[in-house]
């Protein structure tokens, strides 16, 4: 679709429409009938998953956010110096914080010709996002693709230069052979001189990184539970989110967070549209979520299974997140 007048700068595709329903059917079908109850994180992401997730980046204990924001505010000039134009990707783009520091420091510097191409299962995070963009810099313009990353990386269009980005710790949303899949997807829409940005939440102590996921005001519980009203609405289920606690804690073997929600209590939810009736014992769980933090090494391994090289690595003081500057290795 093509927005008119001033938005004419404006174009959002969406690949995902026709598939929407049936996956999500799907994937909530598979993911109640094993024995581990699971449902998959994108799932988070409607308008009001968005908006709590927002809320969340500015939580005094999710320290994620600000880090990155800190690291992008410090070396985004270093990052688009070499930089001389094309299509700046962003998977997962949510809002427009993060992008907004790389295209301050090339707007600062210059008239580069850029375009901002933003890729994300929600649209109307992405739409929101986009129109603001257009509003603050004057001369770009933007080409939203509503999709799943996973899966429909081929529409991002192929034929310029490019730095894609993927920030917040996004990838750790991911399995290893998940995330592997996702890179090496990557590495094959780049040519030599693009560039891969990576945000990635590093290892650190346990009461940090718990207490990132257990906000003092409830915010991230609700963010898990809306999940389920995301379910009830899709596929005409009864669940009552307030029978589930939210859970979630430091898996110190996998080296990652996991986030539940455990039933308070035993009981049956319908699930109308797939006709299917869910049993729930008093504590069992529906894992909604991982959360992988990295050691240099585990991500080190990581890049070069996906056959990407770290050029650069752009860090706190403390350590805490990582920005990485990937490039294909050829
Ligand atoms: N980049 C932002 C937002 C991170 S939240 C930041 O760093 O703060 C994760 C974002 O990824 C959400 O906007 C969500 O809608 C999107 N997302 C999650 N899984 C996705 C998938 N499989 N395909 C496309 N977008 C996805
Ligand atoms: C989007 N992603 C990187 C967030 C994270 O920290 O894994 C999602 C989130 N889940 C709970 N809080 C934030």
């Amino acid at each position: 679709m093509q927005t008119g007048g001033g938005e004419s700068r404006l174009e959002i595709r969406n690949y995902l429409t026709s598939s929407y329903a049936e996956e999500i059917a799907r994937d909530v079908r598979l993911g109640l009938s094993g024995g581990q109850k699971r449902i998959p994180s994108k799932y988070f992401y409607d308008e009001r998953g968005s908006r709590l997730f927002e809320e969340i980046c500015m939580l005094p204990e999710y320290y994620p956010t600000r880090t990155e924001m800190a690291i992008l505010q410090e070396y985004a000039g270093a990052i688009m110096e070499p930089f001389a134009g094309g299509d700046l990707v962003e998977m997962g783009s949510g809002a427009n914080w993060k992008i907004c520091r790389l295209l301050d420091a090339a707007w600062q510097a210059d008239s580069r010709v850029i375009r901002y191409v933003p890729v994300d299962v929600s649209e109307a995070a992405l739409r929101t996002a986009a129109v603001d963009l257009l509003r603050r810099y004057d001369g770009l313009s933007v080409l939203g693709i509503v999709a799943d990353f996973t899966r429909d990386l081929g529409s991002i269009p192929d034929n310029t230069s490019k730095i894609v980005s993927l920030f917040g710790g996004t990838l750790g949303n991911f399995t290893g052979p998940e995330a592997e899949s996702l890179l090496g997807m990557v590495a094959g829409l780049m040519h030599p001189g693009d560039r891969f940005l990576l945000g990635l939440d590093m290892l650190k102590e346990r009461a940090v990184l718990e207490a990132a996921y257990n906000d003092s005001r409830g915010v991230t519980a609700a963010f898990n539970r809306n999940i389920l009203h995301v379910v009830n609405r899709e596929l005409n289920a009864g669940f009552d989110p307030l029978l589930f606690d939210h859970v979630a804690f430091f898996n110190e073997d996998a080296e990652q967070i996991e986030m539940h929600l455990a039933a308070k209590q035993a009981m049956t939810v319908d699930i109308g549209l797939l006709d299917m009736a869910v049993e729930f014992r008093e504590g069992e769980t529906i894992h909604t979520e991982i959360s992988r933090k990295f050691s240099r090494e585990s991500a080190m391994r990581l890049f070069e299974r996906a056959g990407l090289a770290a050029e650069r690595w752009f860090t706190d003081d403390a350590g805490w997140f990582s920005l990485v500057e990937l490039a294909r290795n050829d």
